[in-house]
């Protein structure tokens, strides 16, 4: 075993002494290592994060070919016929490691070069999800992804949302909505404002494109009006910041058994946090009232 992995939690000043390059300092948001503006600007993402960092969103246009696009596409749709249930055809979860265009997806160096400036190094994979809108389909109302952040948010953003358009967004498509600027209220919106939708604009492109913002801008999408669907995959990362040193997915629902309830809340299985299956097509969102209030107290 390696010398740091012997390390007890006394041990950090040793490890420190050992590893000089940690540093002692947060970077602060925005503020970019060398080596990853040389990315931003090679990538041509500057002007993109500094909408990111004023209005809270951005849309990059051509983030992948219209091959690429059309592939993805098929893709997607194709596997929401492996959903069971209600999400049969609507939903797709789960899906890296369902088909290798998944991998390229995560690994686009935009998307990836996104993540870091959003989410930090070491950001994990939160969800990657498909979706299918037919005609009819209603609005998703205004909400922050950070719904399991309380209020008032941190100065850092926690999670970052690219939505990958596969068709052309139009409001009566059903594109996503945003609030500009809603981020800097670093909080989530009232039952009022959800309401009353002030400032809400349609994030209008091209197929091909991905719609992102921090997970403090309040956002949802207009209803479905057109023929056609609309098939967009939701990309979202978070920081690595509070997941768990110690991994229980060894205690099962049969050590669980007729254990008191709270150990089930500690061990997160009463969240709708990691209860995606692929059958369901979605996270069990039996679980979201648990998990919004919990994350408000
Ligand atoms: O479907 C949309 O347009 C937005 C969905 C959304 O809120 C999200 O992916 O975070
Ligand atoms: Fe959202």
């Amino acid at each position: 075993m390696g010398d740091a992995a012997e390390a007890s939690v006394s041990d950090v000043t040793e490890i420190r002494k050992k590893n000089p390059d940690i540093p002692t300092v947060t970077r602060q948001p925005f503020e970019l290592s060398e080596e990853l503006a040389t990315g931003v600007e090679k990538l041509e993402l500057q002007s993109h994060l500094d909408q990111i960092r004023d209005h809270g969103y951005t849309v990059v246009p051509n983030i992948a070919s219209e091959e690429f696009n059309a592939s993805l596409r098929e893709t997607c749709i194709r596997l929401t016929q492996e959903t069971e249930g209600p999400a049969k055809g609507r939903s797709a979860a789960l899906l890296l490691g369902r088909d290798p265009i998944f991998e390229e997806v995560v690994l686009n160096p935009k998307i990836m070069a996104l993540v870091e400036v959003m989410c930090g190094q070491g950001a994990l994979l939160s969800q990657l999800i498909a979706s299918v809108r037919p005609n009819g389909a209603p609005e998703l109302h205004l909400h922050a992804d950070q719904n399991w952040t309380p209020a008032p948010f941190p100065v850092h953003n926690q999670l970052f949302t690219m939505c990958w358009a596969m068709d052309e967004f139009t409001q009566e498509g059903g594109c996503t909505k945003v609030v500009p600027d809603s981020h800097v209220n670093a909080r989530h919106p009232s039952k009022e404002e959800v309401a009353a939708q002030e400032g809400a604009i349609p994030l209008e492109c091209a197929a091909s494109s991905i719609c992102c913002w921090n997970g403090s801008i309040w956002h949802g999408n207009y209803p479905r009006q057109i023929e056609g669907d609309r098939v967009v995959l939701h990309i979202t990362f978070s920081r690595l910041a509070l997941r768990t040193v110690e991994n229980y997915d060894h205690l099962d629902e049969a050590w669980l058994k007729d254990k008191p309830y709270e150990l089930r809340v500690m061990l997160g299985r009463e969240d709708f946090l990691g209860s995606t299956t692929i059958a369901r097509g979605s996270a069990d969102y039996a679980a979201i009232p648990n998990t919004f209030t919990w994350a408000k107290t």
